[in-house]
């Protein structure tokens, strides 16, 4: 497969601690990937389903205790802890390697040990980074092999090179009480144990691309970041690109596929996906930020997604997909969730394989009653989205426009404002909030601040992490414009007042026309506001101009509580705070008075 010797001595290491049966190095073909399918259905691992209706389609269920990704048992492992900073988990890493040396020693026995080596990016690509993920689940290889692209073609590229990143992943005996998603980014290591959950276990995706490669982008002069990309083609063919980031579950997929409105289309506007959850950003030789989607795949959410919310998403997943603890319709072997449909099916089995009884369906308890997990996924090929940008493989990205942060705001954040400068906008990014909804655990409408949605995925200090965004003004000419959307401002009855979905499309061309200087707009305390009749509303039932008015309303004293809110955030994160955005905040409260 390759002479590298250090790839070479680095298996040999791992798995001379971990002990595996044997070693598979996976080559990227189909051959292989359909032996391990099959090899998988034969052990229970996956369910192949209805190969009519959904070609090459697998079902997946992780073990009950293991759903989603654990911020709580996620470490950050620089030297020091200030590297880590205040809002990540740390352990010294020394420390950690001693810690989880003991669970991973043996974990394999018995097993096979999976090479998968993968690129993020196209391989080649100045943007492109290598990683090899040691596994022993099948799952997760062939979720890799959906995700990134993987092969021989990887070592090729890498050569005789050191420079990749080792990533460790056993499922031992998915142990809730000893489960490390650890990571080493002086080291260009990650160790993951006792998950067999996507977000933990597909190194690739959270891990490596966001959380090693922002150190990394810190490092080298660019930025790794939780943003789609998208591009709105208009009608004489110029196509904008923008990129966007929303806490997890605020939406992505569904922007990143939009389809415009019936009156858009008709004037032959289009939208194209370029990523749904990642973005590498770097600056141009032509003094622009350039971006790319590191992934292959798209791992979305399955529940809510249907035929109106993201057809692009639905139709994406209808082949060489893997659903993972999503409801099993037993009468066509098919998949269902909830919000797919309202024929839910009567007979079928639950996300943990029970006989699933669709009566007893309770809202207020999902977990314990519904069909499908709330945090059920499919794991989908991006070359199989009928969005799909041209530019999707493009190995010099795309010129982004604008950057949009969004959050969920029942009252306080506008429909959309504008940023002041490359600084305030940072800002902006630095301050951006959602509150919890009854779909989660605990109290409503509790403010969670996840800057730039990167809370969870920041690989260093948080406050270096602004910092660094700062500095891309010094190094890059020509940045694009920063902009804040809020799609889930509520009435007095809880309901939102923005239609989403498709309609979002009016806001971001409001955003391009801003950029190109064709919009006017109204500078309030917080940033510029459109003027209510330059958002299209034709064609929006029951939402006119003064409807829109009042989503663009800027509320001084819900924004007096947030400032308050925001200092107490930054304290948080420490003294690494740049003194440009407590100046920044400073400001906002002196213009909100
Ligand atoms: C995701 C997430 O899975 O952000 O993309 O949690
Ligand atoms: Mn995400």
């Amino acid at each position: 497969m390759t002479n590298n010797k250090y790839i070479l001595s680095w298996i040999d290491e791992m798995a001379a601690m971990t002990k595996p049966d044997r070693i598979v190095w996976i080559d990227g073909t189909e051959e292989q990937a359909e032996e391990l399918r099959r090899e998988a259905c034969r052990t229970g691992e996956l369910v192949k389903l209805n190969e009519k209706l959904l070609p090459n389609c697998y079902l997946h269920r992780t073990a009950v205790n293991d759903v989603a990704r654990v911020e709580g048992r996620t470490f950050i492992c620089t030297k020091t802890k200030e590297d880590a900073g205040n809002i990540n988990n740390w352990i010294e890493p020394g420390e950690c390697y001693a810690r989880l040396t003991k669970l991973f020693t043996g974990s394999m026995i018995g097993r096979t040990m999976y090479v998968i080596p993968y690129s993020m990016g196209v391989v080649g690509s100045e943007f492109a980074k290598y990683g090899i993920e040691l596994t022993d689940s099948i799952y997760v290889v062939l979720n890799m092999l959906i995700m990134t692209r993987v092969g021989n073609n990887v070592l090729e590229a890498l050569g005789d090179s050191p420079d990749y990143i080792k990533g460790l992943h056993s499922k031992a005996q998915l142990d809730e009480e000893n489960r490390y998603i650890c990571h080493f980014p002086e080291d260009n290591t990650i160790w993951s144990v006792n998950s067999g959950y996507g977000g933990n276990v597909l190194l690739g995706k959270k891990c490596f691309a966001l959380r090693i490669a922002s150190f990394l982008g810190r490092k080298e002069g660019w930025m790794a970041e939780h943003m789609l990309i998208l591009g709105i083609e208009y009608p004489n063919g110029e196509i904008k690109y923008i990129s966007a980031a929303f806490p997890s579950a605020c939406g992505k997929t569904n922007l990143a596929m939009l389809i415009p409105p019936e009156i858009y289309r008709k004037k032959g506007y289009k939208v194209w996906c370029v990523g749904d959850d990642i973005a590498w950003i770097r600056p141009g030789k032509d003094g622009r930020l350039w971006a790319v989607n590191p992934e292959n795949g798209f791992f979305g959410v399955a529940p809510g997604t249907n035929e109106k919310s993201n057809p692009n998403a639905l139709h994406t997943c209808m082949r060489d997909a893997i659903f993972t603890n999503v409801c099993h319709d037993l009468d066509n072997n098919t998949v269902w969730w909830e919000g797919l449909n309202n024929n839910p099916p009567k007979n079928a089995l639950n996300w943990r394989g029970e006989k699933w009884d669709y009566t007893k369906y309770d809202k207020n308890d999902k977990i314990g009653t519904s069909g499908a997990h709330p945090n059920s996924r499919f794991t989908a090929m991006a070359k199989n989205c009928p969005s799909l940008s041209s530019e999707f493989n493009n190995p010099a990205g795309v010129p982004l426009s604008a950057i949009i942060f969004g959050g969920r705001r029942a009252k306080t954040a506008p429909l959309v404002y504008e940023s002041t400068s490359w600084q305030n906008g940072t800002f902006v990014g630095s301050i951006m909030a959602s509150e919890t909804t009854a779909a989660a655990a605990g109290a409503i409408g509790v403010v969670r601040r996840d800057p730039m949605a990167m809370r969870p995925f920041v690989g260093y200090n948080m406050g270096d992490y602004f910092q660094h965004w700062l500095d891309m003004e010094k190094i890059v000419p020509h940045l694009p414009k920063i902009f804040h959307v809020n799609w889930f401002r509520t009435d007095d009855e809880g309901n939102f007042i923005w239609p989403g979905f498709g309609d979002n499309m009016r806001v971001l061309l409001w955003i391009l026309d801003r950029v190109e200087g064709k919009a006017d707009a109204d500078l309030t305390p917080i940033g510029y506001v459109p003027k209510a009749e330059d958002i299209d509303t034709e064609g929006l039932a029951g939402i006119d101009t003064e409807t829109i008015k009042g989503l663009l309303s800027v509320d001084r004293e819900s924004w007096r509580e947030d400032v308050k809110n925001i200092k107490d955030f930054y304290n948080l994160i420490g003294d690494r705070v740049p003194k440009e955005l407590w100046k920044e905040l400073e400001e906002l409260d002196e213009r909100l008075k």
